[in-house]
């Protein structure tokens, strides 16, 4: 038993521990997550007149921190605890406060039990278990240091590798010999034969570029270095040449892990990569706010901005020059033939201020045209990715005249895609999440029969499952997305084991100390977003322009409410009208504080202003609650919402123009998985508030470049946004110092020169050892493949059918 346990039992809490139990016992709940079960113990201390110390540091008040679960069967109590990140313990504890460990197993049979559908009698259902294949690679020991996969990856292989010097200078020679680029040879030539000869043709090549002035251009002796065996590739000037030949030369010698993954880095290995991104409405304009559509386009098409830049910077410095060796990022989507407006049923469009980065856009076939030219829900999509993948496929290859080095999968559907390319082609595959459903909704995979018809979770889980095994790497936006916090499961931890009731039990779904995971946060386009003072780059009469929308303009067709003193401090917010985006909650937060009415206006931008308007069911439904909320706690007069879609120079400059009027930005999300807008408002200087249920919670650090909330709890929420408030009423110097060190938080650490560094040297340090690596994945592959084929498969069938008859 844990200590957590133990301590209270053998403490004179015991009693307290019985008092709680039968309180919970005569509860009508008999399944309590993390929220119910801190609020029941809190109405048990204050039942029981508790003093305030006894909640957090009593034996029993640490009991109840690391209780993630407790459910109720008949008079026992089940505890799921997590004593610590990424470890959980189950217990049953009985009546008599008899304690008895159980099994994964026997949990997931409980949770089916408690949902009635648990029928042993009819045979036990299928049990899904990745542990198995990842017994033979390496495990990250310490759990701090989940998600820097590539450090330790490298260090592991390496070691392995260098202990047999004869297979290592093999590997290595190997690797070199296979680099071209659309025909032309690259890096070693046929001259050097075998790893001996590289190793004294190092030697020499290293003697003649020693003697040449640092800074000569490698095309005025490159012929020298041809005659040596060495193509182009290792560097753009003799300098550099000679860095990456030294580099080389001491591997052979005494290797390292560290300078194996500096040369690695400069090697000319990744040309042509594809990203993935399916659903949604994917453009450069006038699609933001729609549904589906959100973060994860303006994410993809700032990485492929950033992409197409570092790789010709790479390329340059590796000394590949000539219009042969143009590097091409591809931005895989879907194509919409009903664009309403849109550009989204364009085949091919070129991303804005790219030399060569391009949307491809590959409809899904016609099945049924009422469904498949029109946008389609991304929790709907599953029937039309698989002959999507193979017809995507071929336009990849036309398009990059040849297959990509580098694949990157977004979200559920697109790393799903991703899966089935990267495996066609024998390409190394990333993924990015953004965002994993099952922690957004809750209970989803409990009850996900229940929520089948509008979810279809079973499809999305079955995709992630496949999709989080399959990738060479998985690219996390922050650490909690892997492992959480101490006190919350972590997104992909909530994968490791929970059951689909009738369809599987999942009982390890993901190894979290796979050094497949690495956090590279994304960044933020710093030619939109910046800082408001920086006034000789806004374009005034967009900011008058953009003031007057704000404020004052009346129209009713794009705003709604009209402010009584326009001059009070605005309180912004910019977010898709989705439920678990809670602007509702942010309105009814403002509409309970009359202080905060008095002192400052609420303005939100969000999408629609009219349910008519939409065909998103959880939109049309927060649409009909803000109207109830402003006419509830009557917000006239000091609320305008927005319904426009703003142009991308717009969303930049309206953050800009809050700031002019000393405002605020909070970020009310129930959950937020990272949160582009943080940063958007952040780096405008912005003072911002933002969630403390997600990503943000490592963005902000709390009152020092911004001010993280709970947005569940409406009065410390406004409490919170009103100190600051009185602060800067009395001191401008308050509000200034915040938004400073908010934008300083932004420019060193979220910019997207950072993040497609690290993306492009992990590709290629994956790459490396996906190419080289002894071990062997081929057995899980075929594992995730016979779940394609047998449950998503049949599945994605059915939901065809079903869309065949609409
Ligand atoms: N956005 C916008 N107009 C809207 C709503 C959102 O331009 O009406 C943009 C916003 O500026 C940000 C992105 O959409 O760049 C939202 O990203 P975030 O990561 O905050 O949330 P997501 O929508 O991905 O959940
Ligand atoms: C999806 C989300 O929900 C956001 O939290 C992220 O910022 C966005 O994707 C980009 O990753």
């Amino acid at each position: 038993m844990i200590d957590l346990i133990r301590n209270v039992l053998d403490s004179d809490e015991k009693s307290e521990l019985r008092q709680f139990f039968s309180q919970l016992r005569t509860s009508e709940r008999k399944y309590l997550l993390r929220n119910d079960i801190v609020s029941a113990f809190s109405e048990y201390c204050t039942t029981h007149k508790k003093p305030d110390y006894f909640s957090e540091s009593s034996q029993l008040g640490k009991l109840v921190y690391y209780t993630q679960e407790i459910i109720l069967e008949n008079e026992d109590l089940y505890l799921v605890i997590r004593p610590k990140i990424t470890a959980q313990e189950v217990f049953r504890v009985l009546e008599d406060l008899t304690v008895e460990e159980v099994a994964i197993q026997e949990l997931l049979d409980l949770r089916d039990r408690i949902v009635n559908r648990y029928h042993p009698a009819e045979g036990d259902v299928l049990e899904l278990d990745f542990g198995p294949f990842y017994d033979y690679s390496p495990r990250i020991r310490d759990s701090k240091n989940i998600g820097r996969g590539v450090n330790y990856l490298n260090r592991f292989l390496s070691s392995k590798l260098f202990q047999d010097p004869r297979q290592w200078q093999d590997s290595l020679f190997n690797f070199l010999s296979i680099h071209q680029f659309q025909g032309t040879k690259l890096l070693i030539n046929e001259r050097i034969k075998s790893q001996r000869r590289l190793s004294d043709q190092i030697k020499r090549a290293l003697d003649f570029v020693s003697e040449r002035p640092t800074q000569e251009p490698y095309k005025e002796f490159r012929f020298k270095l041809q005659e040596m065996g060495f193509e182009a590739g290792w560097g753009n000037t003799a300098s550099r040449v000679r860095e990456t030949l030294e580099m080389l030369d001491e591997l052979i010698d005494s290797p390292d892990d560290e300078v194996l993954e500096k040369f690695l880095s400069r090697i000319p290995m990744i040309f042509r990569i594809a990203l993935v991104s399916i659903h949604g409405w994917f453009g450069q304009e006038g699609v933001l706010g729609r549904p589906d559509t959100g973060g994860q386009v303006v994410y993809v098409l700032d990485q492929a901005r950033s992409l197409d830049k570092q790789l010709q910077e790479d390329i340059r410095l590796a000394g590949l020059e000539g219009p042969e060796f143009k590097p091409k990022v591809i931005i895989l989507s879907r194509l919409i033939p009903n664009s309403d407006g849109t550009r989204c049923n364009e085949r091919l469009e070129k991303v804005h201020g790219t030399d060569n980065a391009w949307i491809l856009r590959v409809p899904f076939r016609e099945f049924n045209p009422k469904l498949t030219d029109n946008w389609i829900s991304r929790f709907e999509i599953w029937p039309y990715l698989e002959t999507y993948a193979i017809d995507a496929e071929k336009e990849l290859r036309a398009e990059f005249q040849g297959v990509p080095d580098f694949i990157v999968g977004n979200y559920s559907d697109g790393n799903l895609v991703a899966f089935l390319l990267a495996r066609r082609l024998g390409v190394t595959q990333a993924i990015v999440a953004h965002a994993l459903e099952k922690s957004k909704y809750l209970f989803s995979n409990l009850y996900w029969q229940d929520l089948e018809n509008q979810y279809h979770f079973s499809l999305q889980f079955t995709a992630d499952l496949i999709a989080m095994n399959a990738a060479n790497l998985v690219i996390s936006s922050t650490y909690q997305e892997i492992v959480g916090k101490p006190d919350s499961v972590g997104q992909y931890e909530s994968y490791q084991n929970f059951t689909m009731p009738d369809l599987y039990h999942v009982v390890n779904g993901i190894e979290l100390f796979s050094p497949k995971f690495n956090v590279v946060p994304p960044g933020v386009n710093e030619s939109v977003y910046f800082p408001y003072n920086r006034t000789q780059d806004r374009v005034p009469a967009d900011a008058e322009r953009l003031e007057e929308l704000l404020f004052t303009l009346e129209d009713s067709s794009q705003v709604y409410g009209t402010l009584e003193d326009p001059r009070k401090r605005p309180l912004f917010s910019m977010a898709r009208l989705d439920r678990i985006k809670n602007l509702t909650g942010l309105a009814e937060c403002f509409g309970k504080s009359k202080e905060l009415q008095e002192r400052c206006n609420l303005i939100l931008v969000a999408g629609k202003l009219r349910v008519e308007e939409s065909n998103d069911n959880e939109e049309k439904e927060e649409i009909i609650k803000l109207y109830r909320i402003i006419d509830e706690y009557n917000l006239h007069g000091k609320f305008r919402w927005l319904g426009v879609r703003l142009a991308k120079g717009d969303s930049g400059e309206i953050y800009r123009v809050i700031a002019d009027n000393q405002g605020i930005f909070v970020q009310p999300a129930l959950f937020e998985a990272f949160g582009l807008t943080i940063l958007e408002a952040m780096i405008s200087g912005l003072p911002t508030f933002g969630t403390k249920f997600g990503g943000p919670l490592e963005i902000i650090q709390d009152k020092v470049n911004g001010f993280l909330i709970n947005p569940t709890n409406h009065q410390e929420m406004a409490q919170k946004i009103l100190d600051f408030v009185s602060r800067c009423d009395q001191n401008y110097h308050a509000w200034e110092e915040i938004a400073n060190r908010g934008m300083d938080r932004v420019y060193t650490t979220y910019t997207w020169k950072i993040h497609t560094t690290r993306l492009l040297s992990l590709g290629r340090i994956y790459g490396f050892w996906n190419y080289t690596s002894k071990e062997n994945r081929e057995d899980m592959m075929r594992y995730i493949e016979a779940l394609f084929y047998l449950i998503y498969k049949p599945r994605a069938q059915q939901l065809l059918e079903e869309h065949m008859h609409r």
